[in-house]
């Protein structure tokens, strides 16, 4: 039996955060239940708010929320993506970096992904004065992101970490949505993509995912 069940979305960049953190990790022993809404299949009853994605453990447990469920299963198997709790500083400075990628980026990014991407399946027409003061918001956000990754290799500090993973899913969104020069227009920024995106695990599970969206269209 898996040491615990992952319910999620097909192209959910919340579930591939939690995805992305597993195989980092190096954890496989877990059950994946991808559902497929287009497909018009059912959100797992229990599932809090309907959301995904949501984390079971045998025993009852349950998480939702992915930076939750991430930081969670980290220190749960002790994935080396977090700072040691002795070392305060660099807790704090996680701390920081966390707050900063929530607030500052996953919330313009959000919206865009939302505008250009999830309307597209849904019929919406884009509003497109969200997305240009989200963009508005981005091109700041990694102003800033430039000027700290020419002093760090990684967001919180010289190490990747969990907060360099929380980036991933919605940075693929962007591109998707033709907006990978935020990224590559950086140097500083576009090298630390470059060293999140290289590392083997993380491609096994981009490439699962250029897989599974090719096998949709088809
Ligand atoms: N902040 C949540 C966001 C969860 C979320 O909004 N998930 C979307 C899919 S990407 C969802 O479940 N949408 C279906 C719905 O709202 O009914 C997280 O990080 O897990």
């Amino acid at each position: 039996m898996p040491a615990f069940t992952l319910y999620g979305f097909h192209g959910s960049t919340n579930s591939d955060r939690v995805r992305l953190t597993l195989a980092e990790g190096g954890f496989t022993d877990y059950e994946l239940v991808l559902v497929n809404l287009h497909k018009g299949e059912q959100k797992p009853q229990t599932k809090p708010l309907g959301k995904d994605p949501c984390y079971h453990f045998p025993e009852g447990f349950t998480l939702y929320e992915s930076r939750a469920i991430c930081k969670y299963l980290a220190k749960k198997y002790s994935f080396p993506l977090l700072p040691p709790d002795s070392d305060v500083e660099a807790v704090a400075l996680f701390d920081q970096a966390q707050s900063t990628e929530t607030l500052y980026f996953a919330e313009p990014a959000g919206k865009i992904a939302f505008e250009k991407f999830v309307k597209r399946f849904l019929g919406l027409p884009c509003n497109d004065a969200v997305v240009s003061d989200a963009v508005r918001s981005i091109e700041v956000f990694f102003d800033v992101a430039e000027r700290l990754l020419q002093q760090n290799e990684y967001m919180a500090g010289n190490n990747l970490t969990l907060v360099d993973i929380y980036y991933i899913p919605l940075i693929q969104r962007l591109f998707a949505c033709g907006y990978g020069d935020f990224i590559l227009g950086r140097e500083a920024v576009s090298a630390w993509w470059d060293r999140c995106v290289n590392r083997p695990a993380i491609r096994r599970i981009l490439a699962a995912n250029k897989e599974t969206t090719a096998a949709t269209k088809n």
